[in-house]
């Protein structure tokens, strides 16, 4: 008897390979996390609220400022969660997982602008609005998926 069992599973497997490499980035990326009502529009009191629940998720021993361990911690554990997700093989994920951890030393260093060895809320938030602005092209205070951004071809 044939199972029909063998090419489903080979068809999920698939569905979910394919999910993983389209997994948004960018700007579909930046509206899938931050659009809080689910109008496909990220407003800056959305984009803001969110941050600031980051911000305070990161700094867990509350002082107010989130140094590089609670940065790269708290970077760590989504990033394993997301490679614990992956199909890739153990090595490559050993590499992936190196080379982010890597970065995240690095962007930390760039985070934390005044070199006091702490992102303050006010670097956090600054880095925000950077972030914010290179979203919303057209600099109507809105992030929506049709955005141009400043430089891109029309999609
Ligand atoms: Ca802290
Ligand atoms: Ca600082
Ligand atoms: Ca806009």
């Amino acid at each position: 008897m044939t199972s029909l069992r063998l090419p489903l599973a080979v068809t999920a497997a698939l569905i979910a390979f394919s999910t993983a490499h389209a997994a948004p980035h960018g700007r579909t990326a930046f509206i899938a996390d931050y659009d809080i009502d689910k109008d496909g529009a990220v407003t800056a009191a959305e984009f803001k609220t969110i941050r600031d629940q980051r911000f305070a998720a990161m700094d867990t021993n509350k002082d107010g400022g989130v140094d590089e361990a609670e940065y790269v911690g708290e970077y760590t554990a989504r990033l394993d969660a997301q490679l614990a997700a992956s199909t890739q093989p153990a090595e490559k994920k050993a590499e992936e997982r190196a080379a982010q951890l890597k970065q995240a030393h690095v962007r930390f260093g760039v985070l934390d602008k005044d070199k006091s060895g702490k992102i303050e809320a006010a670097e956090f938030a600054a880095s925000g609005v950077r972030s914010f602005a290179e979203q919303d092209g057209d600099g109507d205070g809105k992030v929506t998926a049709e955005e141009k951004k400043k430089g891109e071809p029309a999609a």
